[in-house]
């Protein structure tokens, strides 16, 4: 038995997220998680909100509240949508907590203990009216790369360039608008990435469990040269600076810059889940402590895999501290809305919480998990969710289980028949049912869940086939012994189809696994010959026919949440 730790990217606080934040890491992570706990693994899964920064402050801003009140009501709604959405961390947590603080400033102060932080003299843009540095997102201007106008203090949304804020181009505060801009002397830490270069190469080169796009951006960051980051921010919201356990003197007004303490709550959220559960968090992240077994996998959308693979490395490594790094590593695309962004304000696309009140969490997590964004961007058209929902779902799986266990409820009284030798046709499903399961397994554990997500529904196709092919409901007229053998194959079957679909439909996988009386404890990942899974269920074992596990999109709702959320690039 193998002990996987798995984390998500950390959602921003700020707001309901779209479905593309779903499908880009959050529920992915959950997929693994729930396949890995399957195979009997010892699964740890670790979520939570990312409150700092200037999101957290512009949106609280923004919801006229207090950042506090506002992290607290949003990291609620969140927490409450992940559970509908059925994503089973063990804990989702919060960076605003203290065990992030405390995690924070100790790798600051031993960092610092190892030569790698300095504290410098740094040119910041100062809103004169706003009184106020104005790092980050509280700055924006025209972009010195492409010009765009909205370019943001930290990245460019249009070129993707990272930036820094003085170097935008007719700058202006994101408070008041105001353009009464300098550049003004600030004290900050920076860490001192670029003594880390050799150990990070080192380290990167070392990794074998990252997909090429993973590997291909680490290597940009370290051929370009690593620089310096400053960590430190002139924010009132954030980790707090200290020095010695104290608050460092000239910091006082100053936090962590978001990207620091962010992945460090991945260790901190494992820490209130310790704390809350009086579980092992050192299991899980010290290698001094047992956590050098542990296999360390990462999920993330494409823009966060340099904060991962380079910079929470150094503040790991940096830290000379026995610290698990990570081993795997999924970075996402991006599922576009019919091509374009995601946009509250523009209203176009669906946000987790629109999602749930219009189907159930099982529809939208097979088709952001089956259609997902991972070799390339996914765009998300009602065209093609609808298609997709009514032939996988409904007319597949759906039609298989409901024909087979309806059948066998009527004609069998309920009850798992005797009688009947397997040929030909059994057969056949062995072979496919014994190369199905293997295929699928090997690609969750590659994390392709597009290829795992089509090998399911072939496998799930497979159980129409053999319908076809035994056809128990001709058979029961004149060889009602062939008709045993098909009802008592089709109803095992049913069972595989259910277990397996567990990672990514659990909610009707339950459903069916609940209507046909199988025990919890067995519906662990298949294992052993197809031929012993084709005849698992005991002979009178009583089953039942499920209510209707899903309803066909009509196009009439089409037209509507077209009309609602929008559906053509406008
Ligand atoms: N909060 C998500 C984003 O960039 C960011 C991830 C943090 S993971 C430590 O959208
Ligand atoms: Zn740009």
């Amino acid at each position: 038995m193998a002990r996987i730790l798995v984390t998500s990217a950390l959602p921003y606080i700020n707001g309901v997220k779209h479905l593309g934040n779903l499908a880009g890491s959050m529920l992915p992570a959950d997929v693994y998680a729930r396949f890995q706990r399957l195979r009997g693994h010892e699964v740890l899964a670790i979520c939570a909100t990312d409150e700092h920064g200037t999101p957290a402050e512009l949106a609280a801003a923004a919801a006229g509240q207090d950042v506090r009140a506002y992290c607290d009501e949003q990291h609620g709604i969140q927490k409450s949508l992940g559970e509908a959405f059925a994503l089973q961390w063990d804990w989702f947590g919060r960076t605003s907590r203290p065990q992030n603080a405390a995690l924070t400033q100790h790798f600051a102060e031993t960092l610092e203990a190892s030569g790698l932080i300095a504290e410098v003299t740094e040119r910041q843009v100062y809103s004169v009216d706003d009184a106020r540095f104005l790092p980050d997102r509280y700055v924006e201007g025209t972009c010195p790369n492409c010009g765009y106008e909205k370019a943001r203090g930290d990245q460019c949304d249009n070129c993707g360039k990272l930036l820094d804020p003085v170097d935008l181009i007719d700058p202006y505060s994101v408070i008041s608008g105001s353009r009464n801009i300098e550049v003004r002397d600030t004290r900050h830490l920076q860490l001192r990435q670029s003594l880390m270069a050799e150990k990070l190469r080192a380290w990167v080169d070392a990794a074998q469990g990252w997909p090429a796009l993973a590997r291909s951006i680490a290597y940009k960051w370290l051929d370009e040269g690593l620089r310096d980051r400053t960590i430190t921010r002139d924010l009132a919201w954030g980790v707090p600076v200290t020095k010695d356990g104290a608050p460092r003197p000239g910091f006082e007004n100053k936090v962590f810059y978001v990207w620091f303490d962010a992945p460090i709550g991945y260790i901190a959220a494992t820490r209130e889940w310790a704390d809350a559960t009086g579980g092992d968090w050192e299991r899980w992240w010290r290698t001094d402590k047992g956590a050098g077994d542990v296999s360390y996998v990462q999920f993330m959308g494409k823009d966060n895999v340099a904060f991962h693979t380079v910079s929470f490395p150094a503040t790991l490594l940096g830290s000379q501290e026995p610290w698990k790094t990570v081993d795997k590593l999924k970075a996402f695309n991006w599922l576009t809305w019919y091509g374009g962004k995601f946009s509250t304000s523009s209203k176009r696309g669906v946000f987790m919480d629109q999602a749930l009140e219009l189907l159930p969490a099982d529809y939208w997590r097979w088709y952001l998990t089956a259609y997902g964004p991972e070799g390339a961007d996914a765009q998300f058209t009602w065209e093609h969710f609808q298609g997709a929902i009514n032939t996988d779902l409904a007319n597949v799986l759906g039609n298989f289980v409901n024909r087979i266990t309806k059948f066998g409820a009527s004609r069998f009284d309920g009850k798992i028949p005797d009688g009947g030798e397997p040929g030909e046709h059994e057969a056949w499903l062995e072979a496919e049912l014994d190369a199905r399961l293997k295929t699928i397994a090997a690609h969750y554990d590659a994390m392709e869940f597009r290829k795992a997500g089509a090998e399911t529904r072939a496998l799930w196709a497979a159980g129409n086939e053999y319908l076809t092919r035994a056809e128990p409901w001709v058979k029961f007229k004149t060889d009602p012994q062939a008709a045993a053998l098909g009802v008592r194959t089709g109803i095992n079957l049913a069972v595989i189809a259910a277990i397996i679909a567990q990672p990514v439909i659990p909610q009707a996988a339950a459903a069916i696994l609940d209507a046909i009386g199988v025990p919890k404890a067995n519906r662990t990942w298949p294992s052993g010959s197809a031929k012993d899974l084709l005849d698992a269920l005991p002979r009178g074992h009583a089953f039942a026919a499920p209510p209707i596990l899903f309803a066909k999109i009509e196009d009439d709702a089409v037209a509507q949440w077209t009309e609602r959320f929008g559906g053509s690039v406008s």
